[in-house]
């Protein structure tokens, strides 16, 4: 028996709320796949919500099949459509036709760019009036390293737009409604617009073709058939990106879209030599997203890139427990999945995303996306102290299926604190701790770690004498405090001459006195002190290592009050990225959050972004991503890492000590 070809997958991604939901509806309906909705849920167009996780459709158009993976937009989810992009044929970006989605489209252009993954462009919300679409590809052409061609211009009537016009064959097509579109003849009042932008779109196509080139100088143009070859070749190579134009709610362009991509997208065999994978061999998957359900345990969300996969068979060395065909949240059990299809595949334990498996190993490709730090964080626990050691498994759940998310444990309180890519973001993850793994947690902000020091020197006599019966207690010990310069930590010396206190005790000396430093007299461990053993005495039979080590800390906690404590806080060094717009607004917040501006400069990677550096006290950046979102259209980001402590005095050091304390007594 001959299969049929194999699908082909396309990735829907583009700006956050610019229509990739709803052109997959429309796209769907207009194929095989009546009816279907999408969003997963049977709620009308206008409760439709943002994505949060990639969704994955199967249809037929013209006798082929196509898988088309419904990408999140907004910037929390990305990691879920750059792990769609890694192994899909080609990307569909979608965008509306507004200059500011410039901003939104430079880090998805720039990934696709640098990865050369073929993409298309779909310029949707194309409705009544829009923007003169020539003029907006100018602004985008800007972030995209590739050429941005336009395949077809609106037609408009009295203001309206009522059709396209494919510049190829020069033919224009009507609103879809069930059927294809209707062929609508061209105005002659259009036809200077249309050949205008017809010569633009040839001498793109010039640019890559030097034979092209020398015909065009010639006035002799090629037929549409062979235009369209050189756009097919073009894009399989990665070297432009043809837009379309129409919209997903009305049903304009949508027939000329699937055309486009019918011819135009590459092959599975293609995609596989693109990605460095041999054609020849055993089977071959790669998951590119993985969850957990409830009863059902593990599943990976794979691409087939080679031969064939059975329940029962083995990949990865273990057992696929099962094969099954997805369309949005619909599950199917499928007896085999071919060769480029998107299956999902029971318990491989082995398996992470990423990962591609043959039947006997597995490997991590080194360019799969890495994610971007966490920007969030809430220290969790558990709402029920018996779920205490399931919450760890879970948490390791979490991470595996979203690697967006990240666990940390908090060094001075030992919480565990989960960090993500937003508010949005980590509230999702509560949730799927709720309802998937099945333990429920609270989150909170996670505590700054403070941490005090001395502004003044000075010298102690501490002893420690006690005497119950039998053996009692002593120690005795002279020792002199001094501050150090910021970041020098601790240290401790012994000075000590004609064994006043014998070598043996001094190393329990140095231990007490640490103890008497882990929690100072504002409440914070104490950090940039010298402590030197300067004498003392000793009892040839009460003397012990642990009446020195307690003679140690009593010798601090009596000393430590009288010297001046200051509190110290730790102090970020962030890099704030965002569009250039939204530089001046990322500016005042941070300098609204105490933070201390080092200098900005044009983003390395991302066109029309910049980096601002700045030191910011590690407190203020509790919901700073919240406010930085709002100030950038929802795209700023940034990276931050500790960096030095600075003292904190006034108002606010006496809000943290009080809280502290209030703390200590609960
Ligand atoms: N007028 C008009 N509205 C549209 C069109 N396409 C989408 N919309 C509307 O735009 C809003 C966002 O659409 P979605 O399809 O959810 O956008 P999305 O790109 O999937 O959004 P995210 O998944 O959050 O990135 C919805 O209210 C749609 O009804 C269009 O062609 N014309
Ligand atoms: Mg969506």
């Amino acid at each position: 028996m001959k299969h049929p070809a194999p699908p082909r997958v396309i990735a829907l991604v583009g700006p956050q709320g610019t229509g990739k939901t709803t052109l997959l509806e429309s796209l769907l309906r207009t194929t095989s796949a009546e009816g279907i909705r999408a969003g997963g849920g049977n709620g009308t167009a206008s409760e439709r919500e943002m994505t949060l996780e990639l969704t994955v459709h199967g249809t037929g158009f013209l006798n082929e099949h196509w898988t088309f993976i419904d990408c999140p937009g907004a910037p929390e989810f990305a990691q879920e459509a750059r792990q769609a992009l890694q192994i899909c044929d080609a990307a569909l970006v979608v965008s509306d036709a507004s200059p500011e989605r410039a901003a939104a489209l430079s880090p998805l252009f720039t990934f696709l760019d640098a990865r050369r993954i073929p993409h298309l462009f779909f310029l949707n919300l194309l409705d009544d009036g829009g923007a003169p679409v020539r003029e907006l590809l100018e602004v985008l052409q800007a972030v995209s390293s590739r050429p941005l061609v336009l395949r077809e211009v609106p037609l408009r009537e009295a203001g309206k737009v009522v059709g396209v016009v494919d510049l190829v064959s020069e033919r224009a097509w009507g609103m879809e409604s069930k059927g294809p579109p209707p062929r609508i003849p061209l105005p002659g009042e259009e036809r200077p617009r249309e050949e205008e932008a017809r010569r633009q779109l040839l001498e793109r196509l010039a640019d890559l073709d030097d034979v092209l080139l020398e015909q065009l100088l010639e006035d002799k143009v090629p037929p549409p058939n062979v235009l369209y070859g050189q756009m097919e070749q073009a894009l399989r190579e990665d070297r432009l990106v043809p837009v379309f134009i129409g919209s997903a709610e009305r049903g304009l362009g949508l027939q000329r879209l699937l055309k486009g991509l019918r011819h135009e997208v590459p092959s599975v065999e293609e995609t596989r030599a693109r990605l460095g994978l041999s054609q020849e061999g055993e089977p071959l998957v790669q998951a590119f997203k993985t969850w957990y359900l409830p009863h059902v345990g593990k599943q990976s969300l794979v691409r087939v890139w080679r031969g064939e996969v059975r329940e029962g068979g083995t990949l990865a060395g273990a057992r696929v427990g099962g094969v099954m065909r997805v369309q949005g949240s619909q599950q199917e059990p499928l007896e085999t999945a071919l060769e480029g299809e998107v299956v999902v595949l029971g318990k491989l334990e082995p398996l992470r995303t990423g990962d591609l498996a043959d039947p006997e190993s597995v490997r991590h490709p080194d360019d799969w996306p890495q994610a971007p730090p966490p920007v969030h964080q809430l220290a969790i626990v558990a709402e029920k102290r018996t779920d205490d050691v399931k919450l760890t498994g879970a948490l390791g759940r979490l991470v595996e299926e979203d690697p967006s998310f990240s666990v940390d444990q908090e060094p001075d309180s030992q919480m565990l604190v989960l960090g993500g890519q937003g508010e949005l973001h980590l509230r999702e993850g509560l949730e799927r701790l709720r309802t998937r793994m099945r333990v429920p947690v609270v989150g909170r902000p996670p505590p700054v770690p403070y941490r005090e020091t001395l502004r003044r020197q000075g010298t102690h006599h501490a002893r420690h004498k006690r005497q119950s019966g039998g053996h009692g207690q002593f120690g005795d010990v002279v020792v002199e405090v001094q501050p150090l310069p910021r970041g020098q930590g601790f240290r401790f010396t012994s000075a000590v001459v004609g064994g006043t206190v014998p070598r043996q005790y001094i190393p329990a000396v140095e231990e007490g006195v640490k103890d008497g430093l882990r929690r100072g007299p504002l409440g914070f461990p104490v950090v940039d002190v010298a402590v030197t053993l300067t004498g003392g005495t000793y009892h040839s039979v009460d003397s012990s290592d642990q009446a020195f080590r307690t003679t140690g800390r009593l010798a601090m906690t009596e000393i430590l009050p009288q010297l001046e404590p200051v509190l110290l806080e730790p102090i970020l060094l962030v890099d704030v990225h965002v569009p250039h717009e939204a530089t001046p607004r990322a500016q005042r917040l941070v300098t609204s959050r105490r933070g201390q501006i080092l200098g900005f400069d044009a983003h390395p990677e991302l066109p029309g972004w910049e980096v601002l550096t700045a030191y910011v006290p590690q407190a203020e950046m509790q919901d700073f991503i919240v406010e930085l979102r709002s100030a950038s259209s929802g795209l700023g980001s940034f990276v931050a890492r500790q960096d030095h402590y600075a003292e904190l005095v006034g108002k606010q050091a006496e809000r943290v000590v009080n809280q502290q304390q209030a703390a200590a007594q609960r």
